[in-house]
Parts: C-alpha cells; sequence; structure tokens
C-alpha cells in the first residue's frame, strides 16, 4: 500500500532562510515553490532523491501563511521542527480507506490538493504515535 517515503514536512518560521540553510549546508535541491491556500501554508520542495517522476524523495518546508492553519498552530506549540512525515502510495483513496479500517481517523475522507499536483490525505497523529502521517499519490505530470 505505502511503497516509499515521499517527503518529510517541516514546520519554519522564515521559509526563505530556511530554503537556503537546506540548499547551501546539505547541497539539497530546490525542486518546486508554491502556496497552498487550503492548507494555509506556503512551501518549498527540496529533493534529497530521484528525479521528480513519482519516486523521488523530498524535504517539504512550510510556513504559515494565516494564524488559524495547522502549520502556525504547531509553531505557536512547538516550534520550528518535524511536522509530519508523508508516505507514497499509487492508491490514496484505496489506501486511506484502508488504514481507516483500523481504527485509525483519515482526517480527510476525500484526498485533497497536495504538492507538484499530488493528492492526499492526512490521518491522525493521535492514532499514529504521535506522528502526523499523510499519504501522498504523485501526479502522473510530476
Ligand atoms: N504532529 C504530532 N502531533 C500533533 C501535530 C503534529 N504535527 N499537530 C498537533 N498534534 C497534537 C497536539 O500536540 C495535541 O496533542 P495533545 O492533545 O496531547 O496536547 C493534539 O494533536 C491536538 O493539537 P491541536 O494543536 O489542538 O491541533 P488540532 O487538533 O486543531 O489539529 C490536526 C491537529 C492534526 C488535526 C491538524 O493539524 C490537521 O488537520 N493537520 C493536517 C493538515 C496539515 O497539517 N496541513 C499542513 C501541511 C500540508 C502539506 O503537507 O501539504
Ligand atoms: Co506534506
Amino acid at each position: 500500500m505505502l511503497t516509499r517515503i515521499d517527503h518529510v514536512g517541516i514546520a519554519c518560521h522564515d521559509l526563505a532562510a530556511t530554503t537556503a540553510f537546506y540548499r547551501d549546508t546539505f547541497g539539497f535541491e530546490v525542486a518546486h515553490e508554491e502556496v497552498n491556500e487550503e492548507q494555509g501554508v506556503r512551501e518549498v520542495m527540496l529533493r534529497v532523491n530521484g528525479t521528480d517522476d513519482g519516486e523521488a524523495s523530498y524535504l517539504q518546508l512550510l510556513e504559515p501563511t494565516r494564524d488559524d492553519s495547522p502549520v502556525a498552530k504547531f509553531l505557536a506549540r512547538n516550534g520550528e521542527g518535524v511536522h509530519h512525515i508523508a508516505f507514497g502510495t499509487s492508491d490514496v483513496a484505496g489506501t486511506a480507506g484502508a488504514i481507516g479500517g483500523h481504527g485509525v481517523r483519515v482526517l480527510d475522507a476525500q484526498p485533497r490538493a497536495g504538492s507538484m499536483g499530488s493528492r492526499i490525505a492526512f490521518l491522525h497523529p493521535k492514532d499514529c504515535g504521535g506522528v502526523l502521517t499523510e499519504i501522498v499519490q504523485a501526479s502522473d505530470r510530476r
């Protein structure tokens, strides 16, 4: 069902500064930047490995666009750091349904729009050992 790590989401206050740190210190390539208003984030995807073909892995740097967003709330409580982990699948709706069948709360009954044209669904951290978990179906275009 889940076949790879798609990305690790990292919450930050200053997207430009955090992007520069990961690019210049670790040498990761900036693959993509976008604003996702539904999720309340401005985000940068830094490619760790692969070639944007649906099999690559990324760091997803997240800066909130509004104070009531999940990432703003997380930053206020915890400060900067790892916010979620995202696993890849070829069928986000089917995989979310199967995981929900194990008693895990699926936060998105209908998959939503994620980075780079992907479809995503979140699982409640309290049902996943304290880890906010995202399921990602990469875009065919990616
Ligand atoms: N990781 C682990 N635990 C988390 C968490 C996170 N990222 N965010 C919240 N929690 C925990 C809190 O610590 C808190 O625990 P306690 O009750 O023990 O104190 C509990 O969950 C409730 O926290 P809250 O601050 O009241 O937050 P909410 O219940 O309002 O929201 C959640 C939590 C997971 C439902 C919400 O953040 C959500 O819907 N997230 C999914 C969407 C998202 O994160 N979008 C941004 C990323 C977009 C992308 O990746 O593309
Ligand atoms: Co994510």
